[in-house]
């Protein structure tokens, strides 16, 4: 009878096992895969870190992103819309400027160094191919440290950009 109540013990754990294992999914954590058509396909969304805490007291600003459903490749035109997975770029803003810069390689990375003491903020922006703009996230963050230096003489934005990847305006 013992035996029995063992054999019975050992099934239902090799059952609950794998039901376990049933209910893990190859699709978590991966993007859209390449077989669906564009149609099908889940909307795109960035994700958008604060900026790394030590590189930040020190004023240099490393933020990180990832993108879902969307995949950042140097294409561009009307014919790479119809690219499945969904392709594009990031349009990134710093403080509300009038201008932008683009991403164009996901090395996951934006690091902007030279702001001023103080508030700041940095938009990161989806962009099909054609740069229509599919919705993004803001970051808002303080750089350390007093103003002593202020703004630069011409009024505005001491700023250096680095980023890896494509970098020009408007594009
Ligand atoms: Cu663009």
């Amino acid at each position: 009878m013992a035996k029995r109540f063992r054999m019975i013990g050992a099934a239902f754990v090799a059952a609950m096992l794998a039901a376990g294992a049933a209910a893990q999914s190859a699709k978590d954590g991966l993007a859209a895969t390449p077989w669906e058509t564009l149609d099908k396909e889940p909307p795109p969304k960035v994700i958008v870190d604060p900026p790394l805490a030590e590189p930040l007291s020190r004023g240099v600003v490393v933020v990180q992103y990832r993108t879902e459903n969307f995949r950042i490749v140097p294409e561009v035109g009307t014919a790479a819309l119809a690219v499945s997975p969904r392709v594009g770029h990031l349009h990134v803003t710093v403080d509300n400027l009038p201008w932008h810069f683009v991403v164009a390689d996901d090395s996951n990375s934006i690091i902007v160094a030279g702001l001023p003491p103080g508030p700041h903020q940095i938009h990161v922006e989806l962009a099909d191919p054609t740069h229509r703009e599919l919705g993004g996230q803001t970051v808002k963050f303080v750089v350390p440290g007093s103003s002593a230096h202020g703004p630069s003489p011409g009024g505005c934005c001491p700023l250096a950009l680095t980023v890896r990847g494509a970098v020009n305006q408007r594009a």
